[in-house]
């Protein structure tokens, strides 16, 4: 049973409708990351333990994907597997592409940062948990590769916890961009952005807070204040699975090197990266990333449950 507004097209799950409406924490997830960012079956596993970890700080998971032509917030495990199984068949949906998925029923969608904030927010979800945002790309300045979840973060009060952004990304002009749109950048426990597999770089962080309870204040100040537009929090990966910078830096930079030669562009370019580090690392990039997603996950339940206390 799923409830919907009366637009139609967003397929609310009667557990998450129902915390929305009773202000209960909830925490929205991205299903971009299941799709196109593990192998399955980890892909699928992960999904469920962040959605357990979600429950056990204390919010309800909301998963995001589009399925039968529906937006659909709060999928079901069978979801979660047909999208883990259907990997990068899948769609992968931002912004742009959210009306053409719907229009065609047979196809699954699944939602990266971009369009997982667009949903969320209609959903009326204001917290999610993710493992990287995407951001300028390295090279960018003829490219042009800025992804459209720094965009979204201009436009879409949502905040979003995650691990910084990876060094296949040029994290200086990331942090410049979203300077220019407006969008706070967070650091939960850190005085620097932290870089997804590592815990730190050569960047400061906008402002450091330390607990859940700050965060959600300064987030309400900007809400009352009606400043647009959500915030990055940065949340560095627990010590006991960081890698080490020089073998992940190698295994980037080959890795980006390999994708130049191949021609890889576009959309296309993250999944890619995700998985040459992984084989790169022999699996050890991919158990990292599984680590700092639940750790994510956990800062975010405790964000939306201060949220809620806040208002
Ligand atoms: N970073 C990861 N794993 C991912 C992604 C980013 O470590 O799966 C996905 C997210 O869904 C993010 C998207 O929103 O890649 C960004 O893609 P693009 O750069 O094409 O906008
Ligand atoms: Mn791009």
């Amino acid at each position: 049973m799923t409830q919907s507004d009366s637009s139609g097209y967003i397929a609310i799950s009667d557990e998450v409708a129902a915390a929305v409406d009773a202000a209960q924490p909830v925490v929205a997830l991205e299903s971009t990351i299941i799709s196109h960012g593990m192998p399955y079956p980890q892909n699928v596993e992960t999904a469920l333990l962040v959605e357990d970890t979600v429950r056990k700080n204390g919010a309800i998971p909301a998963t995001i994907a589009i399925m039968n032509g529906r937006l659909c917030a709060g999928l079901t495990a069978e979801q979660i597997e047909t999208i883990g199984q259907t990997g990068q068949r899948a769609v992968k949906v931002s912004r742009r592409d959210i009306a053409f998925v719907l229009q065609d029923c047979r196809l699954t969608g699944s939602t990266t940062v971009a369009a997982t904030m667009f949903i969320a927010s209609m959903a009326g979800i204001k917290v999610f948990a993710t493992g990287g945002i995407g951001g300028v790309h390295r090279g960018a300045e003829t490219t042009m590769d800025i992804s459209a979840d720094l965009s979204e973060l201009a436009r879409t009060d949502v905040a979003v916890v995650c691990a910084g952004a990876k060094s296949i990304l040029d994290i200086g002009l990331t942090r410049e961009y979203l300077e220019t749109q407006g969008v706070p950048v967070i650091g939960y426990q850190t005085d620097v952005w932290p870089a997804f597999y590592t815990r730190e770089t050569e960047f400061a962080v906008d402002y450091r807070h330390d607990t859940p309870e700050k965060i959600a204040d300064v987030i309400l100040t900007r809400r009352k204040l009606g400043l647009d537009g959500g915030v990055v929090v940065c949340v560095p990966v627990p010590e006991a699975y960081a890698m080490d910078p020089v073998k992940i830096d190698t295994a980037i930079e080959n890795a980006l090197h390999e994708m130049a030669e191949l021609g890889i562009t576009g959309k296309e370019t993250t999944p890619y990266l995700l998985q040459k580090i992984a084989e790169i690392t022999g699996g050890g990039s991919l158990q990292t990333n599984i680590q700092l997603v639940l750790n994510n996950a956990s800062v975010a339940a405790r964000l939306s449950a201060a949220m809620n206390s806040n208002a």
